[in-house]
């Protein structure tokens, strides 16, 4: 009588062992198994990435859809470019993955919804191309809950050069030319060049982006 618990006991230590070294079994056959499928399947891997790279994008019932052309220093962006789309409140409401070159496939951007972040009535959206703030035709994109698609071309620079003189190098006279264009709007032909992040108005936002690369040499 006095054995009888440590005998039962025994074998059920045993199955918790047994139980415990299947699962660490089983989940060293995923890791091994898994891992290197998506190293060897590039679509695999690029999933992967866009799945990370999206991963800020919180779905909401309130849509409106984009689509359109895509272009990254003037050629058709490749495959795999990511296009995101941004609210004012930088939060980001839209990211899908160019798989036909120069095009990019329906993006849902997302708007407010509770403590969700997302776009609100008749805001701009702001879209970058890998990584780079795009411009836009039309522009700008004012956003509206419509569920619908809208065509929407973008292009981007991924090496901005700020020397507007042609110098070779981004220095003052390229600061002052942007600065003697403050508040002027795209309309003027000659202060257009200077509206540096598409907002349609030189501000002093397009003056520091200039600010920022002072010193810089251009190809
Ligand atoms: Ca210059
Ligand atoms: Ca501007």
């Amino acid at each position: 009588m006095k054995h009888k618990p440590v005998i039962s006991s025994q074998p059920r230590l045993w199955v918790y062992l047994l139980l415990l070294a299947g699962g660490l079994l089983v989940s060293l056959l995923h890791i091994t198994t898994s891992t290197p499928a998506v190293q060897a399947d590039p679509w695999a891997r690029r999933a992967l990435i866009v799945q990370q790279a999206c991963s800020g994008v919180q779905p909401t019932p309130n849509f409106s859809e984009y689509y359109g052309t895509v272009s990254l220093d003037g050629e058709p962006a490749p495959a795999g470019t990511l296009v995101e789309a941004y609210s004012p409140r930088d939060d980001k409401v839209g990211c899908v993955q160019v798989s036909v070159p120069g095009y990019y496939p329906y993006m849902r951007v997302y708007g407010e919804e509770g403590t969700t972040p997302g776009m609100r009535f008749n805001e701009k959206v702001t879209f970058k191309v890998g990584g780079h703030l795009a411009t836009t035709d039309p522009s700008p994109v004012i956003w509206i809950n419509d569920w619908d698609q809208h065509e929407v071309n973008l292009s981007a620079t991924s090496a901005p050069c700020y020397d507007f003189d042609n110098s070779g190098q981004v220095d003052l006279p390229d600061v002052t030319l942007v600065a003697n264009c403050w508040r002027m709007t795209t309309e003027d032909s000659d202060c257009a060049p200077y509206d540096l992040d598409g907002d349609g108005i030189i501000t002093v936002v397009d003056i520091m982006l200039v600010v920022v690369h002072l010193g810089e040499t251009c190809p």
